[in-house]
């Protein structure tokens, strides 16, 4: 009888084992990057109020980085940055490499207020 319920418990704990390891892989677990941003949505009364703080990213070719997008209240934002594979989301950062030199334009991809039209970012990667 003790038997079993060793055996059991062993399984149960394997199973669990399982689960948490799939569950809390996290992206900076599995890549190692250069830096970590974060980029903060704002919004407020006036059209003036909504941005992205920063404006402005400048990276190395071949940097990588994760970006977190959070928000200064409870109004949710997105951001995507035309000609590149990066969209990020309020939901989980991103880890991205900068392989293409350029200047690539950022958009809100939410639908966040008076000013949403307004919220842009750039995305410069350099040489
Ligand atoms: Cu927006």
């Amino acid at each position: 009888m003790k038997k079993l319920f060793f055996i059991t418990t062993i399984l149960f704990l394997l199973i669990l084992s399982s689960c948490g390891q799939s569950n809390t892989i996290t992206t900076d677990e599995i890549v190692e990057v250069d830096r970590e941003i974060t980029i903060t949505g704002y919004t407020g009364p006036d059209i003036e109020d909504f941005r992205f703080e920063p404006e402005e990213i400048v990276l190395k070719k071949g940097e990588t980085v994760k970006f977190t997008l959070k928000t200064d209240n409870n109004v949710s934002h997105g951001i995507q940055f035309h000609g590149t594979k990066l969209i990020l989301s309020e939901r989980a950062p991103e880890v991205y490499t900068a392989n293409e030199v350029g200047e690539y334009k950022g958009l809100c991809t939410k639908l966040c207020g008076i000013g949403h039209a307004t919220m842009t970012i750039s995305l410069i990667v350099e040489e």
